[in-house]
């Protein structure tokens, strides 16, 4: 077998470790919160960031060489990314991957033809899969780049669009069920618009609805055990997007009564395009029970849009860990849907990439479960909203049978009510500070 990487199977090495193509933090049988690392980190390749995007940008060509020996857009270069993707996931020990349909193969004009790449390329890569006890987290269907679905798929004002939508989601659930995959996400790259001056904003949502629906209908019909997510964005590719941050595509899901298939796919460059931090968005799915898997990257604060970098921000990691472990865990798993900076553009930097991200997310791991096992938050936030649990009048409130006339007669006898206790912000700031880097 080929090998397309000179770089050996990465080990780790221990937090003192200078080796720049080893692991510095994950250990992954380590045992943090009565669990193996590997079993709370399910991390997962994004075939389409690192075997497909080479660098390319608004301003210039690619610069990395993501050819693995083969010519681009045939079925002899799908399969060298999925012998060189495999290779790239074993030496890393990364447990899973997820992928668009045309990641997979070059798209075909006609969907039937791609069909067909696709059958062909799943029975190799299931192969693979066996081989190596690899798995699928995820698949999807791309339904973005191609120009037909420039006013969107299941939102297009196209009902030809809207049908090429349904199959391609279809052979998408198909492989991914054939793939046995946990989940099937949908990301709503153009389910959205410009302007309302030639948009019915009404029937553009109710039609997504239809389609994911029709997803559920055929997905659970064939087999599918997995969770449908949603994976909220706010804007780019499109001005106005759908699925806006967490809490609007909760509440869409409810309002269609999809929220019993569907959970949500958290990205944190997605949180912050929204104005929220990354453990926001996870909280918010997570009160809604719809905490299933995570995007894992990271944007910049001086860029306004979608940089898909790896996490190297411990702080947030540990955060989202903390989310993570107040969760019980994700049904899904932490895909890097990151790619290298455009002049990080060697092989060698893929795993560097990789590399950066695990340690990242194994810091936030033992650092989560720090703050869990300290107890200092929780106790605070219990206390603070003691005056619920202990008083008559919070009972009351809790309990339902409080009104506002009896609420009012309880105010009036209140005189100047106290102020209702500091929130300590910076002593808990301070104590997370301590907890990461005391002794
Ligand atoms: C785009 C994005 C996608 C989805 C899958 O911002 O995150 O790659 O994860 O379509
Ligand atoms: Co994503």
């Amino acid at each position: 077998m080929k090998e397309y990487f000179s770089v050996p199977c990465v080990e780790y090495e221990g937090p003192s470790g200078k080796n720049p193509l080893a692991f510095h933090f994950y250990d992954p049988d380590r045992v943090v919160a009565g669990k193996k690392m590997k079993e709370h980190l399910p991390f997962a390749m994004a075939w389409w960031h690192n075997l497909g995007a080479n660098g390319t940008d608004m301003f210039g060509r690619g610069v990395a060489d993501k050819s693995f020996g083969e010519k681009e857009g045939t079925m002899a270069h799908a399969k060298a990314k999925a012998d060189a993707g495999f290779e790239f996931m074993e030496k890393l020990n990364i447990g899973y991957f997820c992928f668009h349909d045309v990641d997979l193969v070059p798209e075909a004009d006609d969907i039937k033809t791609t069909e067909a790449r696709l059958d062909e390329i799943s029975d190799y890569i299931l192969e693979k899969m066996d081989k190596t006890g690899i798995r699928c987290l995820w698949g999807t269907a791309n339904m973005f780049s191609n120009p037909r679905y420039c006013n969107g798929a299941g939102s297009s004002n196209s009902a030809d669009v809207f049908a090429f939508a349904a199959a391609q989601v279809k052979k998408a659930l198909d492989v991914t069920i054939k793939l046995g995959g946990r989940g099937y996400v949908f990301w709503g790259g153009r389910e959205g618009y410009e302007t309302l001056l030639n948009t019915d904003v009404k029937f553009e949502r109710e039609n997504i609805a239809r389609l994911m629906h029709m997803a559920v209908d055929y997905g659970r019909k064939a087999g599918f055990k997995g969770d449908f997510y949603i994976e909220p964005k706010p804007k780019e590719p499109m001005k106005h997007q759908y699925d806006f941050d967490a809490a609007t595509a909760a509440a869409f899901l409810k309002e269609f009564g999809l929220d019993r298939d569907f959970k949500l796919n958290i990205e944190a460059n997605h949180a912050t395009l929204a104005g929220h931090t990354f453990e926001h968005e996870l909280r918010i799915a997570a009160i809604n029970g719809m905490l299933g898997s995570i995007d894992a990257n990271q944007g910049d604060a001086l860029l306004g849009w979608d940089t898909d970098e790896f996490p190297c921000d411990v702080y947030s990691a540990t955060m989202c860990m903390y989310e993570v472990l107040k969760n019980g865990g994700l049904t899904g798993g932490f895909n890097f849907d990151a790619k290298n900076r455009r002049p990080s553009y060697t092989h060698e930097d893929m795993f560097k990439a990789f590399i950066l991200g695990m340690d990242t997310f194994a810091l936030g791991l033992i650092n989560a479960d720090k703050l869990i096992s300290d107890g200092r938050l929780d106790k605070f936030i219990a206390e603070r909203y003691s005056s619920y649990r202990d008083t008559p009048v919070g009972k009351s409130i809790l309990s339902g049978k409080a009104t506002l006339e009896s609420l009012t007669t309880y105010a009036e006898g209140l005189g100047k009510p106290e102020l209702p206790g500091s929130g300590r912000q910076e002593e808990l700031q301070r104590v997370v500070n301590d907890v990461l880097f005391g002794k």
